[in-house]
């Protein structure tokens, strides 16, 4: 049969990645002011507040008119690989805080959107109890659990009963996470985290939470009538949820009880999982529309039909020693600057057959150079698959499964800012270094045998605590998909590093 090459769209234009992030809101976590005070500092606030949601509306229409008037951005330090020319990327503007102040009182009620559950699952390979909710600071200022009654925040299901319990003083990063997991069968420990560490529990709890049941996250672990709307940071659940406290909007899709290898997962992209939208992604950080249907999407390692919808994909996990995404200061480059993106040595296509890995139609090898701007030494880094086409395959589209791949060697690279970040003058050989899809292979857990999918992530493993990426050096990486079935397609990864 003859092999059709891919073909690729032209799509350039980012809009609302860092409009979104200047519209984030810090928590305001000050020490408690006095009641007698309260009214007057209340009404001071919320005139803060006010002139800051216009400030931030400004800057996101002044973001939005500078990136319209430079119809080459690409999505920023992310990789975009539906055709956008990755020149010159800019430097984005600082994540904006506008509600911070010392002054002000704690934003603790309701504080809606200040932390997210941001991926989740109620089953797994290890039976009903193979559970985790993973939470997520949704803004850029570290997060410092500071309940309104109790010893934390909670995390309850739709009983009523604390999960787990976030608690009081923890540090949450700025965009880190924080993992609860059942410690009856919680499956993904060896799932891979921060330096020396997995993806194991932060918290743990015991009691199953019922199939397609609602969770929710509050402000305190009182639980009883301090379980209420004014107090909620967020929750999701399915259409069978009855109780509207555990649920946003109409709720997820109903999931038949297949003991698969699955998560819920909250967008990264704008895209809501959708197999065939080229473009750019919209977004960088998990989306919060407060609609749980809109906001997450299904995906499981062998595109199950569970009742909501198929789609190539993995869990993944992220607790409090997670990387963290840090696509404003790792930038992207081309390998080799001076030819095109769908040229050698920036995109090699192996037409080589290689079907026991994924590969019927040959590979695509996508190689960028990648620059620490962090203003530290990265200690490690990895790579989130937010958007992609892969199975299950729509006609016209192709289907792709992220391979793991090994370091090459590349010659006649004529890029005299890849040449001297490897210390040569042009024209250089360079080497490119593999990436890792990262797995959990442990029983019961059979890793991603059909590749990579959504929320994927593949690591750079020559960057290390003893190894790490200095400030301002360079790293140049591969990223190998093998090609189920050829055709349009889009690639799109966040950078996860630390510090
Ligand atoms: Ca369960
Ligand atoms: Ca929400
Ligand atoms: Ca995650």
């Amino acid at each position: 049969m003859r092999q059709r090459s891919l073909r690729f769209s032209t799509v350039v234009l980012s809009l609302l990645v860092m409009s979104i992030l200047a519209l984030t809101a810090a928590p305001a976590l000050a020490k408690k002011p006095k009641k007698r005070k309260a009214a007057a500092e209340k009404a001071e606030r919320l005139k803060r507040e006010s002139e800051a949601r216009i400030a931030a509306l400004y800057q996101m229409a002044m973001t939005r008119t500078s990136q319209i008037a430079s119809p080459s951005q690409p999505v920023i330090g992310a990789m975009n690989d539906s055709g956008a020319s990755i020149v010159a990327p800019v430097t984005p503007a600082t994540n904006a805080q506008f509600l911070a102040d010392d002054a002000a009182p704690p934003a603790l009620a309701p504080a809606a959107g200040t932390l997210l559950i941001s991926e989740f699952r109620l089953r797994g390979p290890g039976g009903a109890s193979d559970e985790f909710i993973e939470i997520y600071n949704n803004s850029g200022a570290d997060h410092t659990v500071a309940a309104i009654s109790g010893t934390g925040y909670a995390v309850a299901a739709s009983d009523g009963v604390v999960r787990c319990t976030i608690p009081n003083a923890t540090v949450i990063p700025a965009r880190g996470h924080f993992l609860c997991t059942n410690s009856v069968a919680y499956s993904y420990s060896t799932y891979p985290s921060g330096n020396g560490t997995t993806a194991t529990g932060d918290a743990t709890y015991v009691t199953d939470i019922p199939d397609n049941a609602g969770i929710a996250l509050f402000n305190n672990n009182t639980g009883g009538a301090s379980f209420n709307l004014a107090n909620r940071f967020d929750a999701v659940g399915s259409t069978s949820e009855a109780n509207t406290l555990y649920r946003e909007g109409p709720g997820l899709a109903v999931l038949m009880p297949f003991s698969i290898d699955y998560a819920w997962v909250r967008d990264e992209c704008g895209k809501g999982g959708a197999a065939t939208l080229l473009g750019p992604c919209t977004i960088s950080t998990p989306r919060d529309t407060d609609d749980n249907a809109t906001d997450f999407y299904f995906a499981d390692t062998n595109a199950t039909p569970a009742g909501a919808g198929q789609r190539l994909g993995a869990p993944g996990p992220q607790n409090l020693s997670a990387p963290i995404q840090r696509n404003s200061t790792i930038t992207v480059n081309f390998l080799d600057n001076t030819v095109p993106q769908a040229s050698a040595p920036n995109r090699v296509r192996d037409f080589t057959a290689d079907p026991g890995n994924n590969s019927t139609f040959g590979t695509i090898s996508i190689r960028r150079r990648w620059v620490n701007n962090t203003g530290a030494n990265v200690t490690l880094l990895r790579f989130r698959i937010i958007d992609l086409d892969t199975f299950p395959t729509v006609p016209g589209f192709a289907d792709l499964r992220a391979r793991t791949s090994g370091a090459v060697v590349v010659a006649g690279i004529n890029d005299s800012a890849t040449c001297t970040a490897a210390g040569q003058a042009t024209p250089c050989s360079v080497t490119v270094q593999g990436t890792t899809l990262e797995q959990d292979t442990t029983a019961p857990n059979f890793g991603q045998p059909n590749g990579g999918g959504f929320n994927s992530s593949m690591s750079a493993g020559t960057i290390t605590l003893g190894t790490p990426l200095a400030n301002g050096a360079s790293i140049n990486l591969q990223f190998l998909l093998g090609i189920q079935q050829t055709g349009n397609f889009r690639f799109y990864v966040n950078v996860e590093a630390l510090p």
